[in-house]
């Protein structure tokens, strides 16, 4: 399973579960544990994790303002990001890059992505092709230069770095000036001297080791490698878009000591982002800060009276309320279990808006009487001809609203019963003299 979506389902238990205690907490971190090593994070990492963040959601002291389950959510938010690594400052005055690494890991496709990212916030950049290896590696940079309105610079045929370094160093007067470098399929001598020699005459500010995450776990190695024998200040992991692996291949990362500079997310020169360890796990547990997903529960949650339909009777109109908030809610739809209440289907929340608007015009045009009991118009045919004849619809238009009403009705009622199966709980603890409101519930 992808990451992000393993990380979302794992915590929509613990949002949705009836109690949030030990057991879920242990739950929970099982199921964190399947998720990542899935993923290919590192397996000691993994456990090392999970207890920290046992210990953290059963013994910390909750903040102010936070339940129980959003306490357990923000351990999860945090430890996950401290285990991503941190947030990356590129250098934005003029500087030097080198970028080097293994075949085909993006090198060159990140030459190109750096030059209109520094050209974008006004700085002027030069590539220089120092790839003397690859066969026609001098007119894939010049390409990609071109593309991204760079100046470029390099001597085809020329063997020795240093003396194309010797030719275009003097020529490339722009702010960023980059070096695209050979690749080999491991690291290895002749590699390290090239590297060496690049070094000492370039004299880069900035050396990054491009990584393709497809490596997942390896990447922590390779930075390590890369390192002791060059010297790395940071690394970009590219394909991040494509692969499954990408969260095992930052997180060993993190830990080799390296940091993570930038991510690759595409083929085009836009698709590149400055690392961000809480942007990226925001946007993997779908928000983008954890005080905005805190903000957004509690605003949308007075809004549309949302705690309280949980014991309304459920109505058509109560629907649609409901579908409309959801949809506002936007990708943090799918945690009203957080404030108490059913999660709303996730294919239920993803109606158009013409859909919508057409459900508000089917409901425009039902009686008071059907608005309250949609068993009503379910029954008699006649009612859904006549609605979606008033609605200018079609007679499946109204039939797929109450469909899609049936379908959050029946996950409301069991919702239900899981809290009247709470309130028997409540009672049992009494009992044992637990109070379930320690536990923020
Ligand atoms: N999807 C995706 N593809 C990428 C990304 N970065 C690079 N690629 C693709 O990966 C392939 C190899 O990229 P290059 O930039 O040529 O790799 P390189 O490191 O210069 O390779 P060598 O010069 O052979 O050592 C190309 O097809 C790129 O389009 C990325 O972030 N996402
Ligand atoms: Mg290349």
């Amino acid at each position: 399973m992808d990451l992000g979506r393993g990380l979302r389902s794992a915590l929509a238990k613990i949002t949705g579960a009836m109690i949030v205690d030990e057991k879920a907490v242990k739950e929970l971190c099982k199921e964190l544990q399947r998720v990542l090593i899935s993923n290919d994070v590192n397996v000691k990492l993994v456990f090392e994790l999970t207890k920290r963040i046992e210990s953290k959601a059963l013994d910390e002291k909750l903040l102010a303002g936070l339940s129980v389950r959003e306490h357990v959510v923000k351990v999860v938010y945090d430890e996950l990001v401290a285990l991503m690594g941190e947030r990356y400052e590129p250098k934005m005055s003029a500087h030097r890059v080198l970028l080097l690494g293994l075949y085909g890991s993006g090198k060159t496709t990140t030459s190109g992505k750096l030059a209109a990212y520094y050209k974008q916030r006004g700085l002027s950049v030069a590539l220089v092709a120092a790839d003397v290896d690859r066969p026609a590696a001098y007119e894939q940079l010049e390409q990609v230069a071109k593309t991204a309105g760079a100046r470029f610079c390099g001597s085809d045929g020329e063997k020795d770095v240093r003396k194309i370094l010797q030719k275009c160093l003097p020529l490339c007067k722009e702010d960023v000036v980059i070096v695209d470098s050979s690749g080999r399929s491991a690291f290895e001598g002749e590699l390290a001297e090239q590297l060496k020699a690049i070094n000492s005459v370039f004299m880069p500010d900035e050396k990054y080791l491009v990584i393709n995450a497809d490596i997942g776990q390896v990447a922590g190695r390779q930075a390590k490698e890369f390192h002791e024998a060059v010297g790395l200040s940071g690394v970009i992991i590219t394909k991040m878009d494509g692969s499954g692996k990408g969260g095992g291949a930052l997180s060993t990362v993190a830990v080799s000591g390296a940091k993570v500079a930038f991510i690759g997310v595409g083929e085009r020169q836009g698709d590149i982002e400055v690392f961000d360890a809480k942007k990226f796990v925001g946007r993997l547990l779908g928000f983008p800060d954890f005080e905005t997903l805190m903000s957004r529960i509690k605003t949308a949650a007075s809004e549309a009276k949302l705690q309280e339909s949980a014991d309304e009777k459920f109505t058509i109109k109560v629907f649609y309320e409901q579908l409309k908030a959801a949809k506002k809610m936007g990708p943090l739809g799918g945690v009203f279990s957080m404030m108490g209440m059913a999660d709303m289907p996730a294919d239920v929340v993803k109606q158009s808006e013409g859909k919508m608007k057409k459900y508000e015009s089917i409901i425009a045009s039902m009686t008071p009487l059907e608005r309250e009991e949609a068993l009503l118009v379910k029954k008699e045919r006649g009612r859904v001809e006549r609605i979606a004849k008033g609605a200018g619809v079609k007679v499946e238009d109204v039939r797929e609203l109450l469909a899609q009403f049936e379908k959050m009705e029946g996950m409301l009622n069991q919702f239900k019963r899981n809290r009247g199966f709470r309130k028997k709980m409540e009672k049992m603890m009494k009992g044992a003299n637990i109070d379930l409101k320690q536990f923020g519930m």
